[in-house]
């Protein structure tokens, strides 16, 4: 009897341990899992795969650095809480779905970031994103959206979320083509939109006269900021049409999308004027080719 009764006790702790170490198993298991998907952790291949580059590396490192750069070092009297920014940014499109984002979804960061803008100040421009932001570092006479916070901290980054993930999507996002109401793009004309509508005084632009449409009525400045400007306080446009240089400039100012941009703003009760080739922007784009013909009669 008590040699019998040996192994089977044997076997029944055998069966209790392997029951016990499977049951931690499970556990394990389960615990891991849970965790993952708290913290959103789907593998990279599940999220959606658009045709736009992805969320910036280092998003938040990168804009919260411009954040304190820029209300800490720029403009202190501002006193901006970058955090509350920072949170108010991301909560705009993470967990949303990159195609169906709203003006809504970025009016508390708009709210937060605001900050009044001088009269005559305003520096649009299209199409000449490079100069005209060389221009203002140079001259500091005017100001571009790149120059107050809400561009200064954007500018160049690229960012989108998915509904699936708490993450942002570092793979792809939608190309502009792909969806219009993309966090990016929502962003820059809800921000150009503020900055137009805030101008007062006279208004300059910058156009590109080296391409076929300086003015081109869907672009941000075309589509947005000049239906923007408010007639009651800003009396004047100022348009400056500028040629790459080495290039035979024609007379831009009458060129018919000129002309087209002149009869909204005459149709708004804002006054216009043209110049091509401005002689502080030229000396400008001199400076990186002091050779070219057109820089030599200075
Ligand atoms: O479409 P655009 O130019 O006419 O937009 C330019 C216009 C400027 O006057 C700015 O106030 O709109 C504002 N703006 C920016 O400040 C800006 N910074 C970076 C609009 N877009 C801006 N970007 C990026 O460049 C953004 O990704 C957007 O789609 C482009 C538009 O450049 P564009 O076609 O030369």
């Amino acid at each position: 009897m008590v040699r019998e009764s040996r192994p089977c006790w044997t076997q029944k702790w055998r069966c209790l341990l392997l029951g016990l170490l499977l049951v931690l198993i499970v556990g394990a298991v389960a615990v891991l899992a849970a965790v993952a998907l708290a913290r959103g952790g789907r593998p990279p291949a599940e999220l959606p795969q658009w045709k736009g580059r992805g969320s910036t590396a280092h998003l938040k490192e990168i804009l919260l650095g411009r954040c304190f750069a820029y209300a800490g070092l720029l403009r202190p009297e501002l006193r901006k809480d970058c955090l509350k920014i920072w949170n108010a940014f991301q909560n705009a499109f993470i967990s949303k779905n990159p195609c169906n984002i709203t003006e809504q979804d970025y009016q508390p960061l708009m709210a937060l970031a605001a900050h009044p803008i001088p009269c005559n100040k305003t520096l649009l421009w299209s199409k000449t994103n490079e100069l005209a932001h060389r221009y203002t570092k140079v001259r500091g006479d005017l100001l571009t959206l790149e120059d107050t916070l809400l561009g200064y901290m954007a500018d160049g980054l690229m960012w989108c979320g998915s509904p699936s993930s708490p993450e942002m999507n570092y793979q792809s996002c939608p190309h502009w083509l792909e969806c219009a109401n993309n966090p990016n793009s929502v962003y820059w004309k809800m921000a150009s939109r503020i900055f137009a509508e805030a101008a007062c005084g006279v208004v300059h632009v910058m156009l590109n006269g080296s391409i076929s449409q300086p003015f081109g009525n869907s672009s941000i400045f075309g589509s947005v900021e000049v239906h923007r400007l408010n007639p009651k306080r800003v009396h004047l446009m100022k348009v400056w049409v500028i040629h790459n240089l080495g290039v035979q400039s024609s007379d831009s100012c009458s060129k018919s999308s000129i002309k087209e941009l002149k009869s909204i703003l005459e149709g708004r009760n804002i006054g216009f004027s043209c110049e091509g080739d401005h002689r502080a922007v030229q000396l400008i784009q001199c400076v990186g080719n002091p050779e070219e013909p057109a820089c030599r009669a200075c």
